[in-house]
């Protein structure tokens, strides 16, 4: 949870300077990430991921909870590298996966 918290203060406190001749980060798009799955919580209906630098978001690799509905997170398996669609308005969320290997190193 505090990963997200400081994901979206990095966010906010963004500069605005950063935009200059760069594309400002468009929050109601959905995006391509990819990562490891690292737990999986059915109860919050969240799962835990390693994930890759997201330059659309301007947000570096790192380990956060990603929502996703039950249906979803039955098709998940920990140590899995995956690679999804995100929504990225609001609490970040997996739409879609795009693509997924039955393990991959951790
Ligand atoms: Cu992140």
């Amino acid at each position: 949870m505090r990963s997200i918290v400081v994901a979206f203060t990095l966010f906010a406190a963004a500069p605005p300077a950063l935009a200059q001749g760069a594309a400002p980060v468009d929050m109601t798009q959905v995006t391509t990430v990819t990562g490891v799955v690292k737990s999986i919580d059915p109860k919050a209906s969240t799962v835990l991921i390693k994930h890759e630098a997201i330059p659309s978001l301007r947000m570096p690799g790192m380990t956060m909870d990603f929502k996703a509905s039950p249906a979803l997170l039955r098709t998940l398996k920990v140590g899995q590298k995956i690679t999804f669609q995100m929504r990225v308005e609001g609490v970040p969320e997996i739409v879609s996966l795009t693509k997924a290997k039955a393990k991959a190193a951790r």
